[in-house]
């Protein structure tokens, strides 16, 4: 302690112990923190001993204040080197970048995952593929004839409607099915064809429950000589055990398009009640999963196949509605509105 009234020998003495002192206790701080410490003690604003040391300087006599200040100003020099040597090898002791605390739980890690549709659209794909079907994809931009007259929809047909599709201007309008990618196939490559077309189609339709104005559409296609009703049958239910369970139950029943005939809807037993009746399958006891039916001669033709000599069938259903079955899902535009919560539940 520097006495109240301190002789300039005292004061000489006590700034050496003070700067000796200080230079020890910096050198020995281990880390920042306790360099901090050392600093306040020594060079703190409010109750530095350097402080203290240069109140004491009033308390001399005039006379000595010119040596006791020249050993304060060393004293001083002596300690702020000492702090700034410390300082910078503490710095190259540590690592540099930001401090890591490894102790903190790790965040669980982000999966990403394929759309429940995507789903199902590889499922189907991989069941046909063991059947002999190759993918083929197509233009989403289509012309009028690719999209209708090939395929035998009569020039006043209501789907031509502009409330029911939309075109581009200039004979193009965004394709209403995928089935102008089968037509397309044919034109290039001989029979035997067995194709599988996915994709985006696009109608005039409100976006509620059950409609969505762009959706997953898949179809298929057969062709070869001597090709039946009983191989669309059977393929399609090879195709629904496969995909819904070995016991599915499936039903035909008569239908209609353009393009096929006869054309037939096919059902499978309700996966909810088990064929009893419900409210998903509105009492029924079946679901309706796809439409199908032997091609029209007219459209064989129009793609340039022999309708003599080859046959074939066709099918197409909605990837959208075959998930919200499998999914027990009540609105279709769950699986478009990309909300994740709803998507990680299905994802693989
Ligand atoms: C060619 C010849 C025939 C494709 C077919 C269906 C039956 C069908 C609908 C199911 C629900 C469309 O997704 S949906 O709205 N499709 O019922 N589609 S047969 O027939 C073709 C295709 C191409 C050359």
């Amino acid at each position: 302690m520097l006495p109240d009234n301190p002789t300039l020998e005292q004061y000489l003495a006590y700034a050496t112990d003070l700067a000796n002192r200080g230079a020890a206790a910096f050198a020995a701080a281990s880390d920042d923190d306790a360099l901090e410490a050392a600093r306040i003690q020594f060079l703190g604003d409010k109750r530095g001993e350097l402080l203290v040391l240069q109140k004491g300087l009033g308390a001399l006599p005039p006379d000595a204040r010119r040596d006791a200040g020249r050993a304060f100003n060393e004293a001083k020099t002596t300690l702020n080197a000492a702090l700034d040597e410390r300082r910078t090898s503490l710095r190259s002791a540590t690592p540099s970048g930001p401090r890591l605390d490894l102790t903190m739980p790790a965040r669980e890690r982000w999966r990403g995952g394929k759309h429940p549709i995507t789903l199902v659209i590889d499922e189907i794909v991989a069941i046909f593929r063991e059947l002999g079907f190759t993918v083929a994809l197509g233009p989403e931009s289509e012309s009028e004839w690719y999209n209708f007259g090939s395929l035998n929809f009569p020039a006043d047909h209501p789907a031509m409607d502009l409330h029911d599709t939309f075109y581009l201007g200039e004979g193009a309008l965004l394709r209403t099915h995928t089935s102008p990618v089968q037509v397309r196939t044919l034109q290039k490559y001989p029979p035997p064809i067995r194709i599988l077309a996915p994709g985006t189609v696009f109608r005039r339709d409100p976006f509620d429950a059950s409609h969505a104005p762009a959706f997953a559409q898949l179809e298929g296609l057969a062709i070869d000589e001597g090709i039946s009703f009983v191989d669309l049958k059977s393929t399609l239910t090879v195709f629904a055990r496969r995909f819904f369970g070995p016991s599915t139950k499936t039903r035909f029943r008569p239908s209609y398009f353009p393009f096929t005939e006869p054309s037939a809807e096919m059902d499978v037993e309700c996966r909810l009640c088990g064929g009893v009746g419900c409210s998903a399958c509105k009492g029924t006891g079946w679901m309706e999963i796809m439409g199908s039916g032997m091609v029209h001669p007219s459209v064989l033709e129009a793609a340039g196949i022999d309708s003599e000599r080859f046959t074939g069938w066709a099918f197409g259903m909605g990837p959208g509605r075959i998930a919200m079955l499998r999914y027990g899902l009540p609105d279709i535009r769950l699986l478009y509105d990309s909300d994740v919560r709803f998507l990680a539940q299905v994802a693989e």
